[in-house]
């Protein structure tokens, strides 16, 4: 391993944990599941010991530690802002507990404007970008093509078809399905052409490789930008939402409560201004100065050189699973496709459930599988048809369909991958045996009991 990815490795926690194998033995854990969630970086945790002795509350208190909370608090807003060249004047930034809070928040906040117009969502979305949007205004979708990537021919359709009445494209930066990274300045351009506003779902895009909002004045401006904390280093459940200040400003906010006001009596209620008015409750302090943290270690970094670390290793992995036979990869549309480090695949002849199951059971390394909360995308790219959803639908006991996913953080590399693609050769040579004995364990409750006791842990 060279010096830099030595140096990535270290920079997270936990990387040496052993955790046990279905034969006794304890093994070193391979984390191949951090579009889901990375583990935390040191400097975070350092950040969260060294805060803790000062942390209180925020914008409640005249005491010391109150106001050093508080300083912390707001100044972080012009870190985040930096970070994605936010507009510091025009744009808020609105801290919640993630991504998905973030996009029901704007949700909200474009339903109370005007519920008359629309937005266009894509085929390839996280439901967190679908449901919000479906429950909130009048929306349709932007279709992808058989390979899993959205068509801009048809976006551009439907921007025409709509005649001047669509209020937002709401698309995601990146996929957490294929990885797929989305063109956001040319949706952009188009969106505005007209007369529409953006909204990129950064959750899978922002860990993972420089982001530029770009200036309000530009037609490739990103109007609104979300993302979360936990798939970027720093757990302790903080998000992110800008966007422009105006639509913040006006009418009552997604969550009412405590600090979002300037006076209430029994006949008015005074809002505050935004942020504040959009940040009901006690503000997550913990969980922001975990955030900056995790945005300065990243900027040290260098977020282009980690772009192009975590493509390697996922080129390289695209490269072995295509040679093991049986194994289909999904939205894999050539190595030069522009993409985040993820690959989903099924494994011929058993259930992707089990493959995840093998993987942990007699490898220890974590996957995800399933639907990635993704459900239209995933059934699109396995041509799943209207009568095989309706059957999944009606029995609901029956293994759902889906794929195995496999997404890399910065500190992982090629040793862990090629013992992922020697377990993953092994289960094809054995894959009936290795089916049959897994599809008995039907869920994590059936994770064999004795597996379960409590690791022993390591003075702190
Ligand atoms: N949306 C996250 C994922 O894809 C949780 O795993």
């Amino acid at each position: 391993m060279d010096t830099f990815s030595m140096l990535l490795r270290n920079s997270v926690v936990g990387i040496e944990e052993k955790v046990p194998l279905v034969s006794g033995e304890r093994r070193t854990a391979i984390n191949f599941d951090n579009a889901a969630t990375t583990p935390p970086f040191h400097s975070v945790m350092r950040e969260i010991r060294n805060f803790a002795p000062w942390y209180s509350s925020v914008h409640r208190g005249a005491g010391y530690k109150s106001v050093l909370s508080s300083n912390l608090y707001e100044k972080a807003r012009d870190t985040v802002s930096e970070f994605v060249k936010a507009d510091a004047q025009r744009d808020v930034v609105i801290f919640t507990k993630g991504t998905t809070e973030a996009i029901n928040l704007l949700a909200y906040k474009i339903s109370q404007q005007d519920r008359s117009r629309v937005v266009l969502v894509t085929e390839m979305e996280h439901l967190a970008n679908v449901l919000p949007w479906r429950f909130a205004c009048q929306s349709d979708f932007v279709s992808v093509d058989a390979s899993g990537r959205l068509s801009l021919e048809d976006l551009e359709t439907k921007l025409v078809k709509y005649k001047g009445k669509v209020r937002l494209v709401a698309v995601t930066g990146a996929s957490n399905v294929t990885g797929y990274m989305n063109p956001v300045y040319r949706i952009a351009r188009l969106a505005h052409q007209y007369g529409a506003e953006i909204l990129v779902d950064g959750a899978q895009w922002v860990p993972h490789c420089p982001v530029d909002m770009r200036p309000h004045q530009s037609k490739e401006h990103i109007d609104y930008l979300v993302f979360s904390a936990h798939k970027m280093y720093a757990p302790f459940g903080a998000g992110v939402l800008i966007g422009h200040k105006d639509l913040f400003q006006q009418g009552p906010p997604f969550c009412k409560g405590g600090g979002t006001v300037n006076l209430v009596t029994h006949e008015l209620v005074d809002w505050d201004d935004s942020p504040q008015r959009d940040e009901a409750g006690s503000p997550n302090v913990m969980g922001v100065a975990a955030l900056i943290a995790a945005i300065e270690t990243l900027q040290c970094m260098n977020m282009n050189t980690l772009y192009e670390h975590e493509k390697q290793l996922t080129d390289y992995a695209i490269k072995g699973l295509k040679s093991v036979p049986g194994i289909k990869l999904y939205g894999e549309a050539g190595l030069a496709e522009k993409r985040v480090s993820l690959v989903s695949f099924t494994a011929e002849g058993i259930h992707h459930s089990n493959v995840a199951k093998i993987l942990s059971y007699e490898g220890a390394i974590a996957v995800r599988s399933g639907l990635f909360c993704a459900h239209p995308y995933v059934q699109k790219l396995l041509c799943l048809s209207k009568e095989e959803l309706q059957y999944c639908h009606e029995h609901p006991d029956e293994p759902l369909p889906g794929l195995v996913r496999i997404s890399f953080g910065i500190y992982n590399n090629c040793r862990e991958v090629d013992a992922f693609l020697e377990i993953i050769a092994w289960m094809m040579r054995h894959r009936r045996k290795l089916d049959e004995k897994y599809r008995c364990i039907e869920n994590d409750a059936d994770y064999p009991r004795w597996l379960l006791k409590p690791v022993k842990k390591r003075a702190p």
